[in-house]
């Protein structure tokens, strides 16, 4: 796909050489690689502003905390996200925690996508796409000591971000660890009317760390631990909010690097993390009928990693394990009545093995191929008694276990020339249901307001992707364009399907949907950028994206983006740069009418940014200053669950320190 960049310049000396992979876009969190996609907001931008820098990406908002990545317009059922490789399932029925909410931007290096089926060797199930959270590590032989701080404050909503990290780095040992905070008030839409619900709390604290075993530097152990905890967190979209999400991250891994070797390196990951998410209705107004909701999730797991290069070949190969536990019910209290029980996620174990393999084979000086496979089983098992009589009720004869099949292939060719590239790719895949999909009961949806209940006999969704892209650079490449596109061609795409026999637990409820199998689906992606540097000084970006989904019956698919545009004029001059941007949507036409979805009108609104690095004593500090929907028009996006708005005119200032 387009804008094919390696990881490998991004990255400190010391992290694993991994210029073999095929990665196809990358926002910077951090300071280091200035000149790459990165967040106007800098450090102190959330992990999802710096989503929004990638082209493939878009974001399901619920509220002002927490947003669902959506990558290729197909959401976290489809898509992978690991941190440095390591596997974590959100713990909320009602997709409140993606695993992106369990990071900070102050952990992160970087964040890379691929795009499709071309996902890094750890993922699994992602048709859409993978994402990887680049963990920061300060590495070996940097300066001996280091401070950073930030701060940051946004007019709406009062948001207030706090960050200080440090680093200690030698010949044999580093590490760095940092703490973050974050707070917000309610949140005003454009035109000024309160957002109710619409805070949130977050604090996060981290440590990486390595030593060098031996002086040459060849056996390197490192380690990780995140602890992160949000609470008071408002759904403005939803009936709940949430009392606390918290997660507990950690890893260790073992890297070897050869010497005089066609092997490179070598690394062994074990990792465990586990998340306790609990939901909090106490402070609505009018709730009819009480819930307690609380979710667990855990996963330990671990991958092994080799790469190495002969001749044209560069090959990684992967092997990865992880066992995860999902366990979610429900208590509803109705007025006087005695309290009813129910298991809303049955303790499911997934056990899950794979093996991946990646060759990127230079052709010719200008031609490369890249081919990707991974093979994995699964194994479930439902470990809730209760849970699973209770499912088996509406699916008679189905069993306590399951065990799956997946697997992925593709390969991408791409043709450099003097002044433009060509690449397209095919590939296959498949993903097993997720728990939700194959055994959630009765989760109450309030996107198209129906109880959804899932389906152990489902068949397993396949897709078959085809892309293409073409980038060319003129007037002495000044002036870039590309275009590229991807189409994915489902097979027994899954979707939730009208079930009237069945009546909703939910009150006000429109009634019962269970997930089922269509024979097939499409979804189309289209973009259009182009770079042009008018001036020295001057750069003007325009991108342009296109997308359709369509159903068995060839009705719209929910949650596609409509066309979307976004025009900016950046300046740089010494150590100032600002920006000046419009974005927008067109009008919603090809909604999923069929699946609930209302029609969402076109907007657009103006942003401006800039900022000013000041060096005093070869300490930086950053000034970045700027306003969001100048005109604070009122609005809401295609993937605002429920067309809640979107916050209306925000100034927000930020500074960052180095020391
Ligand atoms: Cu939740």
């Amino acid at each position: 796909m387009i804008g094919t960049l390696l990881l490998a310049i991004l990255l400190p000396a010391d992290t694993i050489p991994t210029s073999s992979l095929l990665i196809d876009e990358v926002v910077v969190v951090s300071k280091a690689g200035e000149g790459q996609k990165r967040s106007a907001k800098g450090q102190v931008a959330s992990i999802e502003e710096h989503l929004a820098e990638l082209s493939h990406v878009d974001l399901v908002r619920r509220g002002s905390y927490a947003l669902e990545p959506v990558v290729n317009n197909m959401a976290t059922e489809r898509v992978s996200t690991t941190i440095d490789g390591m596997k974590i399932f959100y713990a909320c029925t009602d997709k409140m925690d993606p695993v992106t909410s369990y990071v900070e931007t102050s952990n992160l290096q970087s964040i890379l996508l691929n795009s499709g089926l071309n996902g890094n060797s750890q993922s699994t199930g992602n048709i859409g796409g993978s994402l990887d959270l680049k963990l920061r590590r300060s590495g070996f032989d940097g300066d001996a000591f280091q401070l950073g701080a930030n701060a940051g404050y946004e007019t709406n909503g009062h948001l207030q971000v706090y960050g200080v990290d440090g680093a200690v780095s030698s010949r044999r040992f580093y590490t760095n660890a940092g703490v973050f905070y974050r707070h917000a008030d309610n949140y005003k839409e454009g035109g000024g009317k309160e957002v109710l619900f619409s805070q949130f709390q977050k604090v996060n604290v981290y440590d990486n760390f390595g030593i060098r075993l031996t002086d040459e530097g060849r056996d390197v152990v490192e380690g990780t631990f995140i602890y992160d905890r949000a609470s008071n967190v408002g759904y403005p979209a939803l009936n709940m909010d949430v009392l606390k999400a918290e997660a507990f991250i950690t890893a260790l891994s073992y890297r070897h690097q050869f010497k005089e070797s066609f092997l490179n390196s070598w690394e062994t990951k074990a990792y465990y993390n586990h998340i306790t998410h609990i939901m909090d209705d106490t402070k609505r107004p009018d709730v009819e009928i009480h819930m307690d909701m609380p979710g667990k999730s855990w996963t330990s797991g671990l991958y092994s990693l080799i790469s190495g290069s002969k001749g044209r070949h560069d090959v990684q190969a992967n092997y990865d394990l992880y066992y995860n536990r999902l366990f979610a019910d429900m208590t509803m209290y109705p007025g006087g009545a005695a309290p009813m029980y129910m298991v809303t996620w049955p303790d499911v174990g997934t056990l899950n093995t794979g093996v991946a393999l990646n060759d990127r084979i230079s052709l010719t000086d200008r031609q490369s191929l890249n081919l990707i496979a991974k093979w994995a089983v699964q194994w479930q098992k439902l470990n809730n008694e209760e849970g699973y009589h209770a499912l088996r009720v509406f699916f008679p004869g189905m069993k306590d276990s399951y065990n799956q099949v997946i697997g992925r292939v593709a390969a991408t060719y791409q043709l450099s020339l003097s002044n433009s590239q060509l690449s397209f790719g095919a590939g296959w895949g498949s993903r097993a249901p997720t728990v939700t999909e194959a055994y959630g009961y009765y989760l109450n949806n309030t996107f198209d307001q129906y109880d959804y209940i899932g389906n152990p006999r489902l068949k397993n969704e396949s897709a078959i992707e085809l892309n293409g892209s073409y980038k060319l650079s003129t007037l002495n490449s000044k002036l870039s364009i590309s275009l590229d596109a991807n189409a994915f061609f489902f097979s027994n795409y899954i979707i939730g399907q009208f079930e009237n026999r069945l009546s909703p637990m939910t009150v006000d409820a429109e009634g019962v949907k269970v997930y089922g199998n269509l024979s097939h689906a499409t979804i189309v992606n289209t973009a259009f950028n182009t770079d042009w540097k008018l001036l020295p000084w001057l750069t003007w970006s325009t991108r342009l994206s296109y997308a359709v989904g369509r159903d068995d019956q060839s009705d719209p698919l929910p949650l596609i983006s409509p066309f979307s545009y976004t025009s900016s004029l950046t300046f740089a001059y010494k150590h100032f740069q600002g920006k000046a941007e419009v974005r927008g949507n067109s009008k919603q036409v090809n909604y999923g009418k069929k699946y609930g979805e209302t029609a969402t009108p076109a907007w657009a609104i103006g942003n401006i940014s800039g900022q000013y690095t000041l060096l005093i004593q070869e300490h930086a500090l950053t000034f970045r200053a700027g306003i969001e929907n100048i005109f604070d028009k009122r609005y809401a996006t295609y993937s605002d669950w429920c067309d809640i708005p979107q916050k209306g005119r925000n100034v927000y200032v930020n500074l960052s320190w180095t020391l």
